[in-house]
C-alpha cells in the first residue's frame, strides 16, 4: 500500500487527549515475559490461561482525536502452569491493523463511521476486535460488536482470521458478550446492525459446544441503538433496549455513531429460548429511562424471571453526546434486579437495587449462569478505604473490587492500594464441584504511579484479606475491557478433540 500524496502529513504524535496520556496512553509494545515475579503463592489449583482484550491505539488518530472504544485490539495473556506465570501481549491482526501497518498511519477514522476513512480502504472490514475474548470448542476468538469474531491461536495469539461459522453467519456483526449455558455448553449470542448499518433488527445465534451455528432468529427493536450486552436464563433470552440511538444520516454527516435520546423509552424484550421463540417475544417498558451497562445473570423462580444488571439513568455521555441536552451529566451505574411475572399480561416489573454501592464490570461464578445468583463481584470505589483517583477516559478509575453476597446481604471489598486501579474481575472456581463462589478472583491492577501493571489473585469469598498472589508485570499493559479464564483441562480436552 502506498501513502496518497494528497493526505495531510500523518500525525507522528498522539494528541493531548486523556486517552493518549498518563496511565491510559497507548502501549503498542507486543511482548513476552517468561516467569513473572510473584508476591505470595499462586494457588496450585490455578492451572490455565487468563486472556483479556484491550483497545490500544496503533497510530495517532486520523481525525486528530478519538474515543477510547476505537483503539486496536491488543490481547493480554497470562498462562499459569506448574507455579510459573508467563505474559504474552499481541495485537489482533485485523484487516484494519494490516492496512494501517502497510500505510504506517491511521487509515480508518471515527468509531464505526466509514465516511471518515481514507478512500483507499473503502469497503474494508473496519473491525478492531478490541472488546472481549470467547472460548468455544478449544478455539479462541477476539470479539467486537461491530464485526465478526476473529480467531486467534490460543498459545501464540497469532491471528488466524475472521470467523463466519462455515458460512452460517451471514451477519457482519457479532456481540462481544456471548453467553454460555453451563448445563449444555451452548453459546447464545446475537448481532445488531447485521448489515453493518443502523437498523433495528437483532439476530440471535445458537452455537453448539462443538462450534456449529445451529440456528438463527430475528426480531425488531423499537429503534436502532447500541445493544452491548444481554441476559440468558434457562428458558429465556432478555435484552434491555436503551436509547443510545444510531441515526445513519448523522453518521453520514460525520457525527458520532451514537447519541443519547432520553425522550425514547427503555424497553425490555423477553424471548423464549425454544425454537421460534421470537414469535412470542414480549416487550416491557421501564418506568425509568436509562442504560444497561453490563449484566450479571438471569434466572427463573416459578413464573418469575429475574434480570440482574448495572443500570444508569443516563447514556454513556462521555462517549456519545445527548441529542437534546448537551449539558446533561453522566450518572453512575447501580446494580438492580428486575423481576417479571411472566404469568401476568401486564407491562410491568419489580425493580430492586441490590446494594448501595456504585459499580460496573460485573462478574459471577459462571457455573451458576442461568441459575440463582448468590455472589456478585464488580469494580467499584469506596472512599472509606482510600481516595478516589484522578479521572480517566472511562470516568473515575475503580479503587476497589466489591463482592456482594446476596444470601448474607453483605458487602466486602478489596482495596488495591494507593494510586492503584483494579479492572474487571474474573472468577475461577477452586474445583469443578466447589460451592458457588468458592474460588479465586483474578483482576488486573494498574499501578498508576509506577506506570506498571499487576495481575492480582484474590480469594473470591474473602476480598478484604488482600491478595493471595500478585503477578508483577515489568511494564504497563493498556487498560482493558473483558477477560476469561480457560483452565488447562479445557485445553487438553480441545487437543484430544482436534486429534480425533
Ligand atoms: C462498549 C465497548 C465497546 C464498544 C461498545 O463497554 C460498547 C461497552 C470496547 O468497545 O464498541
Ligand atoms: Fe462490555
Amino acid at each position: 500500500m502506498t501513502i496518497a500524496p494528497d493526505m495531510p502529513a500523518p500525525g507522528r504524535r498522539f494528541p493531548e487527549q486523556l486517552i493518549y496520556n498518563g496511565y491510559s496512553a497507548p502501549v503498542r509494545i507486543e511482548g513476552d515475559v517468561l516467569d513473572l515475579e510473584v508476591d505470595g503463592t499462586i494457588p496450585p489449583e490455578l492451572e490455565g490461561t487468563y486472556y483479556r482484550n484491550s483497545a490500544d491505539p496503533r497510530y495517532p488518530p486520523r481525525l486528530g482525536k478519538d474515543i477510547f472504544l476505537n483503539g486496536d485490539g491488543m490481547i493480554h495473556m497470562v498462562r499459569i502452569e506448574n507455579g510459573h506465570a508467563d505474559l504474552k501481549t499481541r495485537y489482533v491482526r485485523t484487516p484494519k491493523w494490516k492496512a494501517e501497518r502497510a500505510a504506517r498511519r491511521a487509515m480508518f477514522g471515527a468509531y464505526r463511521n466509514p465516511f471518515t476513512d481514507d478512500p483507499q480502504v473503502e469497503g474494508m472490514d473496519r473491525g478492531t476486535a478490541n472488546t472481549s475474548v470467547w472460548w468455544n470448542n478449544g478455539k479462541l476468538y477476539a470479539l467486537k460488536e461491530d464485526s465478526r469474531p476473529t480467531r486467534l491461536d490460543p498459545d501464540t495469539l497469532e491471528t488466524l482470521g475472521s470467523h463466519d461459522f462455515d458460512g452460517r453467519l451471514t451477519s457482519k456483526t457479532f456481540t462481544a458478550h456471548p453467553k454460555i449455558d453451563p448445563r449444555t455448553g451452548e453459546t447464545v449470542a446475537y448481532g445488531y446492525n447485521v448489515d453493518g448499518v443502523a437498523s433495528p433488527v437483532i439476530e440471535l445465534y445458537f452455537i453448539d459446544p462443538d462450534g456449529t451455528l445451529t440456528r438463527t432468529e430475528q426480531f425488531e427493536a423499537p429503534y436502532p441503538s447500541m445493544v452491548h450486552d444481554f441476559m440468558l436464563s434457562e428458558n429465556y433470552i432478555a435484552f434491555t433496549i436503551c436509547p443510545m440511538v444510531c441515526d445513519w444520516d448523522r453518521v453520514k454527516a460525520g457525527e458520532p455513531f451514537f447519541h443519547w435520546n432520553g425522550t425514547l423509552p427503555t424497553k425490555v424484550a423477553v424471548i423464549p429460548r425454544a425454537p421460534g421463540g421470537t414469535g412470542s417475544i414480549r416487550w416491557f417498558t421501564s418506568p425509568v429511562t436509562g442504560m444497561e451497562t453490563h449484566t450479571f445473570n438471569a434466572w427463573e423462580e416459578g413464573s418469575t424471571l429475574h434480570l440482574e444488571h448495572f443500570f444508569t439513568g443516563t447514556g454513556w455521555l462521555s462517549q456519545f453526546p445527548d441529542v437534546n441536552d448537551p449539558a446533561n451529566r453522566e450518572q453512575p451505574p447501580f446494580a438492580y434486579r428486575w423481576s417479571f411475572d411472566l404469568a401476568s399480561n401486564e407491562d410491568r416489573f419489580e425493580s430492586v437495587k441490590l446494594f448501595p454501592q456504585v459499580g460496573e464490570m460485573p462478574m459471577i461464578d459462571h457455573r451458576y449462569a442461568t441459575k440463582k445468583t448468590r455472589h456478585f463481584w464488580f469494580g467499584t470505589s469506596n472512599p472509606a478505604l482510600g481516595p478516589m483517583l484522578p479521572l480517566g477516559p472511562k470516568g473515575p478509575p475503580f479503587t476497589c473490587i466489591g463482592h456482594w453476597d446476596a444470601q448474607a446481604d453483605k458487602l466486602d471489598f478489596f482495596y488495591a492500594g494507593p494510586d492503584s486501579a483494579p479492572e474487571e474481575p474474573v472468577f475461577v472456581p477452586k474445583s469443578a464441584d466447589a460451592g458457588q463462589g468458592d474460588g479465586w478472583l483474578l483482576t488486573i491492577v494498574g499501578r498508576r504511579a509506577e506506570n506498571r501493571t499487576d495481575l492480582v489473585i484474590l480469594d473470591a469469598l474473602n476480598l478484604s484479606a488482600g491478595p493471595v498472589a500478585t503477578l508483577r508485570f515489568p511494564a504497563r499493559v493498556h487498560e482493558g475491557f473483558h477477560g476469561i479464564w480457560v483452565p488447562s483441562a479445557a485445553g487438553e480436552e480441545a487437543a484430544l478433540l482436534a486429534a480425533e
